[in-house]
């Protein structure tokens, strides 16, 4: 089996943690390709950067290398057409981490990187019918390109969220912190979860059952059409590339 895991930013040292996250989760016989689109934005921290990731992250889906997709940041870009297009089965980190936070307390927070993320987690949350489950959105205050290096900031933040929110569970809101995921959950003293390396496994697991994004409604693949200008070669993409039943 082969897994995909995009990361929708370009930055290149990113998509390396992530992928060594990934490996680092897999289980045997599971092969992970990290790849991240060749144009749009650096990293993702506000609308705009999260509309104009979608276009070379859906590019490097439409590929087709793989069995099942991730999409590694924690906004979801693209998740819906991700579905439309892929042939396996595609998860998002933000909604992996929230159904697993989930199953292991009462309720969680979700710590993010810049405070103008804070929206978009919520909402993430209400979309996945997990706001019952979201104690609170708060903000580290870090870009997303310095997070890694910025352990201490994010362990401060996850500690007052967990005061803060009366929450018994983290959720890491961006995937430059999942190689600090085991410092942060020791530091913090309750479960940290980190998106990346919980959906490589509920992909994982969904290969494994035979089972992929039904096509019978909202999810089945585009309606090929003509797209023009620098979106010229996405146009037909739908038909060709995804064979569900
Ligand atoms: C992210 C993320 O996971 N990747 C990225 O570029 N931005 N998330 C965030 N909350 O800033």
């Amino acid at each position: 089996m082969r897994i995909e895991v995009v990361n929708p930013n370009t930055s290149a040292a990113m998509t390396e943690a992530i992928g060594r996250a990934a490996r680092a989760i897999a289980g045997p016989g599971v092969e992970v390709l990290a790849t991240c689109p060749a144009m749009g934005p650096a990293s993702i921290e506000s609308h705009y950067d999260e509309a104009l990731s979608v276009p070379g992250l859906l590019a490097e889906i439409a590929a087709g290398r793989a069995d099942g997709y991730v999409i590694a940041c924690f906004g979801d870009p693209g998740l819906d057409a991700a579905r439309e297009l892929a042939a396996g089965p595609v998860a998002g980190v933000a909604e992996a981490a929230m159904r697993t936070a989930a199953l292991l307390g009462r309720g969680f927070s979700v710590v993010t990187t810049l405070e103008r993320t804070c929206g978009r987690a919520w909402d993430l949350a209400h979309r996945y019918g997990m706001a019952g489950f979201c104690r609170g959105v708060s903000a580290c205050d870090v870009p997303v390109l310095e997070v890694e290096e910025a352990v201490d900031a994010v362990v401060a933040a996850c500690r007052t969220a967990v005061a803060a929110d009366r929450s018994d569970v983290v959720v890491l809101g961006c995937a430059g912190m999942t190689a600090q995921r085991a410092e942060i959950e020791r530091r913090v003293g309750v479960p940290v979860v980190d998106g990346v390396q919980a959906a490589v496994l509920q992909v994982e697991s969904l290969v494994r059952m035979g089972l992929r994004t039904s096509a019978a409604g909202e999810f089945a693949a585009p309606p090929p059409k003509p797209y023009t200008g620098v979106l010229a070669s996405f146009g037909s993409r739908g038909a060709t590339l995804s064979a569900r039943p």
